[in-house]
């Protein structure tokens, strides 16, 4: 087995990894049995001209080396290009979209700076696996410093229509950056669908059978992985005694009280808005549920320097206030609005005594939190899944209650429709929904991507290897 380097924007502490989620026990699992390296931004930013001298440490078999952004290029390349840029085009917001040339240049310049960091660390037998949007050219540099081995990147979030793409400017060089590697790998079928038309439209590319796609003289194979949670732990924490305590306790607090769980960081693409004007929306057509069901939103705080984020948690406060005061009493409080990071163990515990999980984002690679929700139930009592057409999990998981996060009747009659649901129903859906969960897990994952990157032809193969 080929050692492995991964890189990604930021790096999990391997020590901790598995309160820190899923992808980071995968990924962390794939270096310890191949040995590797794990290549990231440490999170610090210095001043420009400072050193940015990278941080090594090892554990075992495994090697983390993380790099300081300057100041610029925290605000060019990371602020500016990945999340004012990419982010919101990705997620088929061209109307939050900035662009500016020197954001562009923070973006292939720190790329380029992360390659020449990266060569220093390789060995002949490597692969190499790239994660997601702060990323994408950083292939290309490593091949135009003479990197041959093989290389794949897994995009976490949505590739977009070819009709929003094009809006960004040098769209070109961007996709014809995906062709140095050698397996580029989609959250879903949509999301490779796009990719395809896109290079369709543009005319320079020959697909062959199995997603293989000719480009020039390159090579590169496309597919779709959709990424999992680590469901067996996830599902374990759920019904630790530690859970057991908290969900109890919940129930003695408010009994009787119907729980509505939404989680998400508190981002324009969670639909956040929508699904607390959806709740509201429930109130008014189906008023037996008022004093009698209650909407939890969890919302970590992030990106707080970028003005969209900024805006979006006003509304939310301000929505959550004006629903509050319209329906609230001394009794009862429609909807809690909790604006940070919650412990896994707690998280796993209020998914578990909650009726509804509330997932209606208007646009998302994947989402988790869909995944997390259904196996912390407990499976003889669950409660039902409410998706958003425009989650990716949405593709596969279609025995949630599947919406339109834009239409506010439908979400509703759709939370009432959860509301009264019968056992058996409830039972049949999350059992079908777990077992794809469960077959389909953060683990299959990692192997599946890992081996069609073994896999993989390439026309960068040094010629003694080929
Ligand atoms: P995210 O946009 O961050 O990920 P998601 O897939 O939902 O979205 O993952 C979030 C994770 O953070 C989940 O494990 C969730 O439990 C946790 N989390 C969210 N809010 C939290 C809170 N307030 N407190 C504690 N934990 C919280 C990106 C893409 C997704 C894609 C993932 C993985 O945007 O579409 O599914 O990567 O590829």
């Amino acid at each position: 087995m080929s050692r492995l380097v991964v890189a990604s924007n930021r790096v999990a502490d391997l020590s901790v990894a598995k309160q820190s989620g899923g992808l980071a026990v995968a990924v962390g699992e794939a270096l310890r049995q191949r040995g590797g390296v794990w290549f990231g931004w440490s999170g610090d930013v210095v001043e420009d001209g400072e050193p940015d001298v990278p941080t090594t440490t090892s554990l075992d078999n495994v090697t983390t080396v993380t790099v300081p952004l300057s100041r610029s290029e925290f605000e060019n390349y990371y602020h500016g290009f990945a999340n004012r840029t990419l982010w919101p085009v990705c997620h088929y917001r061209l109307d939050l979209a900035e662009f500016s040339n020197e954001f562009l240049e923070s973006y292939r310049h720190t790329n380029a700076r992360f390659a020449a960091e990266i060569e220093k660390l390789l060995l002949p037998d490597d692969i190499l696996w790239i994660h997601d949007f702060h990323l994408i050219p950083l292939g290309s540099e490593l091949r135009k410093r003479g990197v041959t081995q093989r290389i794949g990147f897994f995009l976490h979030i949505p590739f977009p229509p070819i009709e929003i793409l094009t809006a960004t400017p040098e769209h070109e060089w961007l996709i014809d950056s995906i062709f140095a590697y050698d397996l580029v790998g989609f959250q879903t079928q949509t999301d490779l669908n796009n990719f395809k038309r896109y290079l369709l439209q543009l005319g320079n590319t020959t697909f062959l059978p199995l997603d293989r796609l000719i480009c020039g003289d390159r090579e590169l194979t496309a597919g779709v992985f959709p990424v999992g949670i680590d469901a067996d732990h996830f599902a374990e924490v759920a019904h630790s005694p530690q859970s057991d305590r908290i969900v109890e306790s919940m129930k003695v607090r408010d009994p009787g009280l119907a729980l509505i769980i939404g989680v998400d960081r508190l981002d324009y693409s969670k639909g956040l808005p929508e699904r607390v004007r959806a709740f509201e929306r429930l109130l008014e057509l189906h008023p037996e549920w008022r004093n009698a069901a209650s909407l939890m939103q969890v919302a970590q705080p992030t990106r707080e320097d970028v003005d969209a984020y900024v805006d979006i948690r006003e509304e939310l406060e301000r929505l959550t206030g004006a629903i509050n005061g319209r329906y609230g009493n001394f009794d009862w409080t429609p909807v809690r609005y909790i604006n940070r990071s919650v412990e896994r163990d707690r998280l796993a515990a209020i998914f578990r005594a909650s009726r509804i999980g509330l997932v209606t984002p208007v646009r998302d690679g994947m989402n988790l939190v869909a995944k997390e929700y259904v196996v912390a139930q407990d499976p003889d009592d669950p409660g039902v899944l409410v998706l958003s057409k425009f989650a990716g999990a949405a593709e596969t998981l279609t025995e949630a209650l599947i919406v339109n996060p834009f239409d506010t009747d439908e979400v509703a009659e759709a939370l009432h429709a959860a509301l009264i649901m019968h056992q058996s129903e409830r039972k049949h859906r999350n059992y079908a929904l777990r077992t794809k969960i469960n077959n389909f897990d953060v683990f299959k994952w990692q192997k599946d991507f890992l081996t069609a990157l073994e896999h993989s032809r390439t026309s960068y193969l040094i010629p003694e290897r080929t």
